[in-house]
Parts: structure tokens; sequence; C-alpha cells
């Protein structure tokens, strides 16, 4: 069988990576439309050496649609999300508009992917920090438990979208010649300040919420318990965005229940975990980095220590592709999770 398939959001950071996986997993695609908003209409991209005109998306867009993935903003997931499924196209959405609704599914593959059987037309990609943390601590879950979670993040400028990488790169050939450096972007568009980037490490991903939290910590507090079936896990972030285009990294402080448990434990239950690759060896200095994580599907965990207080605790380092893994790979997994289980 060969299936329909649309990507909303075509010409941006995520939606070229999905365009770039469904080749890669030679997807079983009968049509690919590409559609985005009416600004980027008319641009021309690549598939299977077939050259693709991008439309602009419209409710009528998704008649005959198999599956859509969405990656064009949560305004743009709001509106047409709920057309794709009148035409009865399974959408699998990369924005955080439906993520903690009621009734959709937040899937990680290698953590819930049997929480895609319950889907009623919706399936919720995370976002990508989380996506790459849970994925590392399931294992670990599953067989010692987990009580709580501390994580600081080192994020790639490609996770607020091309524009952002776009600056970064002005920023950084600025700051070599000596001019000033021009910020209109990050940390968010559209909040009241910006910050240079480059060479500069701005603690703001995402717009403060309420409680002192940026949206992206509480994305990372929220979906974590979700996808878990954790609700009373202990959670608490840090974001960071940092003058690096691609992978986002992150420490990881962890407590688990089972008292006694060894590093040795812990790299066993992830070198054997799918998904996961371990590089932990500090005798030959191996650990992932981000340059090393790019163009890569896998989460690749090292520095894995325990902490010199707590009996039940543990220090992990875990970096991956955040336009992979922590967007276009995990929506185009779920897709493949849903073939094979016959779950559309
Ligand atoms: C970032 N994590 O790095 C964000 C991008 O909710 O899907 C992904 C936003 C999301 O800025």
């Amino acid at each position: 069988n060969t299936y329909n398939i649309a990507i909303v959001g075509a010409t941006g950071a995520v939606g070229q990576k999905m365009l770039e996986t469904l080749e890669d997993r030679n997807f079983p695609v009968n049509q690919l439309k590409l559609l985005s908003s009416s600004r980027s209409a008319g641009t021309k991209a690549k598939y299977k050496g077939e050259t693709i005109v991008v439309e602009e998306a419209t409710p009528e867009s998704f008649e005959g649609v198999d599956i859509a993935l969405f990656s064009a903003g949560g305004s743009v997931s709001k509106s047409l999300a709920p057309e794709a499924v009148k035409r009865g196209a399974l959408v699998i959405d990369n924005t955080s508009a439906y993520r903690m609704a009621e009734g959709v599914p937040l899937v990680v593959p290698e953590v819930n992917e049997a929480d895609i059987k319950d889907h009623q037309g919706i399936i919720a990609n995370p976002n990508c920090s989380t996506i790459q943390m849970v994925a590392a601590l399931e294992p670990v879950r599953k067989s010692l438990g987990l009580s709580r979670v501390i994580v600081s993040t080192y994020q790639a400028v490609s996770g607020a979208g091309n524009e952002a990488a776009e600056e970064l790169r002005a920023q950084s050939q600025s700051f070599l010649n000596g001019e000033e450096l021009e910020a209109n972007l990050l940390p968010v568009k559209g909040d009241e300040k910006h910050y240079p980037i480059a060479f500069n490490a701005l603690p703001q991903i995402d717009m403060f919420q309420e409680n002192g939290y940026t949206f992206e910590e509480m994305k990372m507090i929220n979906e974590t318990k979700k996808i878990m079936h954790l609700p009373e896990l202990s959670v608490a972030a840090t974001c960071v965005r940092l003058p690096f285009f691609t992978s986002h990294a992150e420490s990881v402080y962890i407590e688990v229940e089972k008292q006694g448990a060894s590093v040795e434990d812990v790299k066993h239950l992830l070198a054997n975990a799918p998904g996961i690759v371990l590089e932990d060896d500090p005798s030959t200095q191996t650990y992932p980095t981000p340059l090393s994580a790019a163009e890569k599907r896998d989460v690749f965990v090292g520095r894995i220590r325990k902490d010199l207080d707590q009996e039940n605790g543990f220090h992990l380092w875990v970096v991956s592709d955040n336009l992979l893994k922590g967007a276009a790979w995990n929506s185009v997994q779920i897709a493949e999770r849903v073939l094979a289980n016959g779950w559309l």
C-alpha cells in the first residue's frame, strides 16, 4: 500500500527535514503535497528527484490526504488540523497546539507507542527537548523507577527556525568584523526585547509564564509527565539557547526509585535501548556533542555519573538532532508505527 501525504510548513526548518526523512526512510508515498503559507507558496522542492511546487494550505488541500504532517506553527495547526481530520486525514502535529489536550496522544514511539491507537484523528509530536530526554529516561524508568528529574538544556538556534539560524550567521560575521550586533528575533520572536545570540547564551526559550518558568521549560515539565504516564513525577527545567546550529544537548539529573543501582546498571540499560546510542568513556574522552549528533536519528547519551551525595541520583548528558528525532524523524516514525500497527 502507498499513501497520500501532506507536509504543512514544507518550507520551514522542520518541514524540509520531514521531506528528507520521508525520502531517506523510503516511506510508502503515493502522492506528496507540500503546503505552506501564501507567502512561501510557489517555492519548489525536490522529492526523489522530482520537483514539487509548494501550494498554499487551505481546508480543501486535505481532500484525499491520508496522513498530514503539520509543522507550520500552533495557529496554523489550530485552524487547519480540524479541517484535515474532517476530510479523513490523520494529522501528526509538531506544534504545541494539541499536545496537552485530552484525547490527543503525545507520542515518542520508544516510550509510549501504544498510546497511538487511541487517537481521534490527531497525534501530537512533543517538543524537541522533551523527546530526547524521555527517550533516554524511559529505559531507566522501566527497570529502576524514576522519581525526580532536573534538566538544564543547551539548545541550538535551529529550534527557533531558519530565521534564527540566519540571525546567528549574520551576528557572528558582525562580531568577528568588530561591528555592532543587530538582534531582531531571539530569544523570542514577538517578545519585547531581543538579545544577540552570537558568542552569547540566552536563558529564555519561548515566552515567560506567570510562574517565572518559560513556555519551553513548562513544555518539558508537562509533556514529560504525560508521555511517561507519571503525573506525580518531580520535574524542573532550565532551558538555554546557545550559538550553534543543530542538536540540543541536556544535562539531566535523575533520582531512581530502586536503591543500590550502579552507573554500570544505567549504562547497560541505555546501551540496549531502542533509538539510544551510548557514547560514554572518560578514559578515551568519548561523549556526544551537538556536532557529532547532527544529521543522525538517534539519541546519544554519555557522561553518566552517580551523584556524590544522593545514593539514588545520577547525572546524564543527552544529545540529539533537534530537527530529526526532535521533530521530523519522530513525526515520520509515528506515521511508520501507525501503518505497521494498522492504526490509520
Ligand atoms: C526551540 N524547542 O528549540 C523549541 C522548538 O514546541 O515544538 C520547538 C517548539 C515546539 O526553540
